[in-house]
């Protein structure tokens, strides 16, 4: 019988970093293209050490007491709202994410996104495959001006101030923005960001983007009184998480034109959409994409691989979301 600790791997990964975790670890892996239901990734769980997890596979109280010899779960992801942290830290499990690895490239595809959106490029693609394209006019397609305009960021951490960096730096935009606590000043000074309250974020974006981590406090952060008090050529650009935004009162809004256009790579329910979403011709649709080059997604599974590796032998999990479980516990 083998002496090595027992893992799960919930998705299909990288065979590099399969074959890496397979020289010290007893490895079980998802081969299918089907994530685990909540019942069978207990089941699946059974016996484990440790999971190499997505931000689709949910690790909750149910989840951790009927897994007791559970000892890390790491994220292949930098977001981790589907763990509930608190509860991994009572009961001494470690949680790991990925940041940094991701923050450059999500960053870009947020960027493209309000690009995208404020371009309305999406929609005249969609038009020109249609048939529709059979003469120039001056409003063809015409859509908001990004260069030059008020950029607004809702949530300024790693991937805010990325974005941030572009469109100051590239587009000559204002950057204005609203997070839980002001930057440090040599932060803001980098790309002239100012610091609004949230009705003023609103009042004033050209291009909202938001990268605002989910939680039951960000939950419908932007909802139909939001909406209402940003301006109608404004775009509304998503890529943080599906319930920060009100996905009924957005499709509305898009609806009666009450904002120009939005981008969203994030959905509530996703992989299912709102119906009016999808009806709604002023919208670019994503499906959870903005980390998606093979490079990123590459060094994500490596970094969450170096966590459960770590924290399974002994050694310092590069990039712990509850260290306090390390210091109390010896987890090798
Ligand atoms: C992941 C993400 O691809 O890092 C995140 O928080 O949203 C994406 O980069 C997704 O969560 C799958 O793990």
């Amino acid at each position: 019988m083998s002496t090595k600790p027992a893992i799960l791997v919930a998705r299909a990964l990288f065979p590099s970093v399969l074959e890496g975790l397979q020289t010290q670890f007893e490895v079980s892996s998802n081969q299918g293209d089907e994530p685990y239901a909540p019942a069978e990734l207990i089941a699946r769980l059974q016996g484990k050490s440790g999971a190499l997890i997505t931000g689709s596979e949910r690790i909750d109280a149910a989840l951790l007491d009927a897994c007791p010899q559970l000892k890390a779960v790491c994220n292949v992801a930098v977001g981790y709202n589907n763990i509930d942290v608190p509860a991994c830290t009572a009961r001494g499990v470690l949680a790991t994410n990925t940041p940094d690895v991701l923050t450059e490239t999500t960053a870009d595809f947020g960027f493209a996104l309000m690009m995208a959106a404020a371009r309305r490029m999406a929609e005249a693609e969609h038009a020109l495959r249609r048939g529709e394209w059979k003469r120039w006019s001056y409003d063809m397609f015409a859509g908001a001006e990004v260069n030059g305009s008020t950029l607004a960021i809702l949530g300024m951490g790693r991937i805010g101030r990325a974005i941030a960096r572009r469109g100051a730096l590239g587009f000559g935009m204002q950057v204005i923005y609203h997070n839980r606590s002001q930057l440090p000043a040599e932060q803001e000074a980098e790309v002239g960001a100012r610091y609004v309250d949230k009705a003023t974020l609103l009042r004033e974006a050209d291009h909202l983007v938001i990268v605002l981590p989910y939680s039951a406090a960000s939950h419908h952060t932007i909802a139909a009184a939001e909406l209402a008090q940003m301006k109608p050529t404004a775009t509304l650009t998503n890529i943080a998480r599906g319930g920060v935004v009100d996905d009924v009162a957005l499709a509305e809004a898009l609806r009666n034109r009450t904002i120009a256009a939005a981008g969203l790579d994030v959905f509530e329910g996703e992989p299912q959409l709102h119906a009016g979403l999808l009806t709604v011709p002023n919208v670019v649709l994503t499906p959870h994409i903005a980390s998606a080059t093979m490079k990123t997604r590459l060094a994500m599974a490596e970094l969450a691989a170096a966590n459960l590796t770590a924290a399974l032998t002994g050694g310092t999990p590069p990039t712990p979301i509850n260290p306090e479980v390390l210091a109390r516990t010896n987890l090798g």
